[in-house]
């Protein structure tokens, strides 16, 4: 069903700005569809936006800290209220399938539940013992001050909500800017928000492509940038905070993620983790794996199965529950990803057991791709298998023992996400052990994570952690606080008071 463009507008302190028709939010189901237009935000335009954050700044974080959190119980009713209507324009604007939509919203929302919840729970602070009996010692957290969360567009709705659900808790205040691909979602985000009750410049919006995010990072009055996108974006918001003495960022930048399928393993769970981590989302999570590692006596009954189980999934209309997935969010990425396919199969030595790509622009107004699925030896000289694709393309690798895995697994820059397949509790503590990831999954696909554990990885995929349960330390700094309740002054480390 055709429906009539979105008005995209800015928020800053709490007005929201007549629409303007700067840019255009496309459907990758049918990229003659227009979603909605918005506005490019100019430079004063943001600078007016982080002003406001400042603004609010003070008196939001005087609030209690319970208050805070109960606007997010507000805020998770009018999810639960339009929770189809989102999901439904989530599956128009990025493509993904009405079903992954549904349970983004319902992740968005878990996170919003946490917030809440945590509002009243200890996360606060510690009391901490003195070496004088009379002293109490506390280690209190407090806000920074104001936040950028810049997110990607294949979590529109749930990402923006890990950042923003404790930055606002704590007490910071918010410029958020969508992806410029998902516009139309981060928009009806900042409309709950206002909608539930957040005070006027505790989070606004500002709507544009990566010059506006660099206009963000650039202003000094910024104090943490929380980001969630390519390693090339969060290398340079890193640059760009490099000067800045106390700027914090917490950056999770991609993956290149493997589920490990051991010679124990059960099969078809094997298998159906392998799919699942693969093609999940077209392949378009960050935490979607490129690379499975097979044990090589394995290797020939799992390619079968893998390969006859890829040419079923049906990646169709976002909006039909019986497809598996969609298309990819647009045509520059459709053909960075047949770029690497062209390179897989221009390489010797490899071979090629799926040929899937592009579906020819005649058969469809979106931006289909259907699964390429090769088998290799290891090799790192080849980008396919060292670089995020993002998309329907995976490599089976095989090896020998448990050593040879962890080798192929860590000889990659990336480190998010991880799966191993295995029914051997000491082979699988092995790798817990030996793999550089952030996320481990036993029996499970490499994809899934659930808002209260902490979300991020090591070396390119980045630092810090941008969600729930490990960013409320990101985005809190800890103060120690002393008291004396004795009568004279006592000092530490039995240094004289003498005067
Ligand atoms: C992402 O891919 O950017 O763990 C986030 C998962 C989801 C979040 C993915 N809960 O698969």
């Amino acid at each position: 069903m055709l429906l009539p463009p979105i008005h995209g507008r800015l928020s800053i302190a709490g007005e929201w700005s007549p629409p303007r028709d700067d840019f255009e939010s496309l459907s990758p189901a049918d990229t003659a569809q227009v979603v909605g237009r918005f506005p490019q935000a100019t430079p004063e335009e943001v600078s007016a936006a982080v002003a406001a954050a400042r603004q609010a700044y003070p008196a939001w974080r005087r609030t209690s800290r319970i208050l805070r959190a109960e606007c997010f119980d507000r805020l998770a009713q009018l999810i639960k209220r339009d929770q189809e209507a989102i999901a439904e324009l989530m599956a128009r604007e990025c493509g993904k399938n009405i079903t992954e939509c549904r349970a983004e919203v319902i992740e968005g929302l878990h996170m919003v539940q946490y917030v809440f919840g945590v509002g009243r729970q200890g996360i606060y602070g510690d009391v901490v013992a003195s070496e004088i009996a009379e002293k109490d010692s506390f280690v209190r957290r407090k806000p920074w001050g104001v936040v950028a969360v810049i997110t990607p567009w294949n979590f529109p709705f749930a990402v923006p909500l890990w950042m923003l659900g404790p930055s606002l808790l704590e007490g910071n205040t918010a410029v958020f800017k969508p992806s410029e691909d998902t516009p139309a979602v981060g928009q009806k985000l900042v409309e709950l928000f206002h909608e539930a009750g957040f005070p006027p410049g505790t989070i606004n919006l500002v709507h544009g492509d990566g010059t506006v995010g660099e206009l963000l990072v650039k202003d000094p009055r910024v104090q943490v940038v929380l980001f969630t996108g390519s390693y090339e974006v969060g290398r340079r918001i890193q640059e760009l905070s490099a000067p800045l003495p106390d700027r914090i960022v917490a950056a999770e930048m991609g993956g290149k993620n493997a589920v490990i399928v051991c010679l124990d393993a059960r099969f078809d769970l094997a298998v159906n983790a392998g799919i699942l981590s693969a093609f999940k989302t077209t392949g378009q999570r960050c935490v979607s794996a490129s690379r499975i590692l097979v044990h090589e006596k394995l290797l020939d009954h799992y390619a079968e199965a893998f390969v006859s189980t890829a040419r079923r999934l049906r990646f169709g209309d976002p909006l039909d529950e019986k497809n598996f997935a969609g298309p990819v969010i647009h045509r520059a990425a459709l053909e960075k990803i047949e770029r690497y396919n062209a390179q897989v199969r221009n390489t010797p030595g490899v071979e090629v057991l799926l040929d899937g790509g592009p579906v020819s622009p005649a058969q469809t107004p979106g931006c289909y791709m259907t699964p390429f699925i090769y088998r290799t030896p290891w090799r790192s000289d080849l980008p396919a298998l060292r670089e995020e694709v993002f998309g329907p393309h995976v490599a089976l690798i095989p090896f020998r023992d448990d050593e040879e895995a962890v080798r192929i697994h860590n000889d990659v820059e990336y480190g998010l996400s991880l799966a191993v397949i295995s029914e051997d509790y000491r082979r699988i503590r092995y790798f817990r052990e030996e793999c550089e990831y952030g996320m481990g999954y036993v029996n499970l696909p490499c994809i899934g994570a659930e808002v209260h554990l902490p979300f991020g990885g090591v070396k390119r995929s980045g630092n810090g952690h941008p969600s729930a349960a490990g960013l409320i330390e990101v985005v809190t700094h800890k103060t120690a606080w002393t008291v004396n309740h004795g009568t004279e002054i006592k000092m530490a480390q039995g240094l004289s008071a003498a005067i």
